[in-house]
């Protein structure tokens, strides 16, 4: 597998902070992500520091005792810089670099560092770059002094390993004209959409945690050919493909980015109209991975991010991926799901199943009818076949006998 940067002569080693408020489980479950995250920049992680504190200091992240601390784990390790697990405030951010002397850097920066190395389409790489351009616009005092420690690394580069903007009004030029661009794109999009509307055909949105499963079950459904990787954000930009379903039903599956903990706001914005795939969706499918441990806070994450972007009243299916890698038979649950399938996306099991369950989606709004339509109105069978589930067809004398699921509007227009 391709390394996602060059790291050339930097090498950066970076200790963990993070703050727990009430008990350490979070802190230390959300600190094995941000190492997973730290490495997959490709940079490493060399000790890890944790506060058990209420709330965090306004001030300086950790409180005084710890920064010192901190500060000795720096010189055991020779480490290059830390990585706090929460946005830092801009306050926080000079604090700690005038008190530590080392790259200071948070969650935030690590997740937009990523999605920088992901980006491939022009929406994408825009989306991020300004994310990354409205993060350093409001540090840019601290994080001055801060990047220039080690010249390059984490939080250096946008799309396409391109340098960052450092100057303040450039930013602004930069800002300015990459929100043109998306402006031009997002209309594209919005046509799209109203295409699709128009084809009258339905759309599931797959959502879950990053690396559940999502382009493997596309994949596996459609012969997508959608990146799969077990990595965190193997998937940027969202990818729709027709699912042909018995009956000549068509349906059409959206695969987008994954949700994780502590999802840059920024980044939340910058990406709106990517996330909102889900919102213009008719079904929402939301893929989980059962024999990840920390399944239940993942698929809490998922729900507040989809509350955030205001999905709503969707019928919801959770697939609970990964069956084959489950090392325990506990039952699964999800209140907030209509229906709940176990499956294994890449081993192709259950995924008969999950079909049938679209099938039965897409009836519930649909009427069954038996008729015979004579030969001369027989161009309503192509409207039946298009809008609606065409079960059986026979040719007999009086015309053509169906069998088929319609929707109310072609119902209505169907002979007596
Ligand atoms: N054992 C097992 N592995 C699976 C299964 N489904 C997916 N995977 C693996 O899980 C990893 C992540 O799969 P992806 O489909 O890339 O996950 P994703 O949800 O699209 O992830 P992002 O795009 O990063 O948000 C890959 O290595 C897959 O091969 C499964 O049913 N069983
Ligand atoms: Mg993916």
């Amino acid at each position: 597998m391709a390394e996602t940067f060059e790291l050339k002569d930097l090498e950066e080693r970076l200790i963990l902070v993070g703050v727990g408020e009430q008990n350490g489980d979070d802190v230390n479950e959300s600190l094995d992500e941000l190492k997973e995250l730290v490495e997959t920049t490709g940079a490493n992680v060399c000790g890890r520091i944790v506060q058990n504190l209420e709330t965090i200091n306004p001030g300086t992240y950790v409180g005084t005792g710890k920064i010192a601390e901190i500060a000795q784990l720096i010189e055991e390790t020779n480490a290059t810089g830390i990585v706090c697990d929460d946005e830092l405030s801009p306050a926080q951010l000079r604090n700690l670099d005038d008190a530590l002397n080392v790259k200071i850097m948070d969650r935030t920066l690590v997740i937009l560092d990523i999605f920088a190395s992901r980006a491939t389409t022009s929406e994408g790489k825009i989306q991020v770059e300004l994310a990354q351009l409205k993060y350093r616009a409001s540090r840019l005092s601290g994080l001055g002094i801060s990047m220039s420690r080690l010249g390059g690394g984490i939080g250096t580069r946008g799309p396409g390993e391109k340098k960052l903007e450092m100057d303040r009004r450039l930013i602004r030029d930069r800002i300015s004209q990459l929100n043109k661009e998306l402006k031009t794109i997002q209309k594209h999009r919005d046509v799209t959409r109203a295409q699709r509307e128009k084809n009258n055909m339905p759309v599931i949105a797959i959502v879950g945690y990053t690396n559940a499963g999502k382009s493997t079950l596309l994949n596996h459904l459609t012969n997508a050919e959608v990146l799969e990787e077990d990595k965190l954000f193997a998937t940027l930009d969202p990818t729709t493909r027709i699912l042909e379903l018995e009956g000549n039903q068509q349906v059409l599956l959206t695969d987008t980015v994954g949700f994780i903990r502590k999802l840059p706001h920024n980044l939340i914005e910058a990406f709106k109209s990517t996330l909102e795939e889900a919102k213009y969706a008719d079904y929402i499918f939301h893929v989980v991975d059962s024999s990840n441990p920390q399944m239940d806070s993942q698929m809490e994450i998922v729900y507040q991010t989809l509350d955030e972007l205001e999905v709503k009243d969707k019928t919801v299916i959770t697939l609970f991926n990964k069956q084959d890698k489950r090392t325990d038979d506990e039952p699964l649950h999800d209140f907030r799901a209509d229906k709940i399938l176990q499956i294994s996306a890449a081993k192709n099991e259950g995924l008969d199943k999950v079909k049938d369950i679209i099938s039965e989606l897409l009836r519930e709004n649909k009427i069954y009818v038996e008729r015979v339509i004579s030969y001369s109105d027989a161009g309503i069978i192509q409207l039946v076949r298009k809008q609606g589930e065409l079960i059986s067809e026979e040719y007999v004398p009086e015309g053509i006998a169906i069998k088929a699921y319609v929707p109310m509007e072609v119902y209505g227009k169907l002979p007596d």
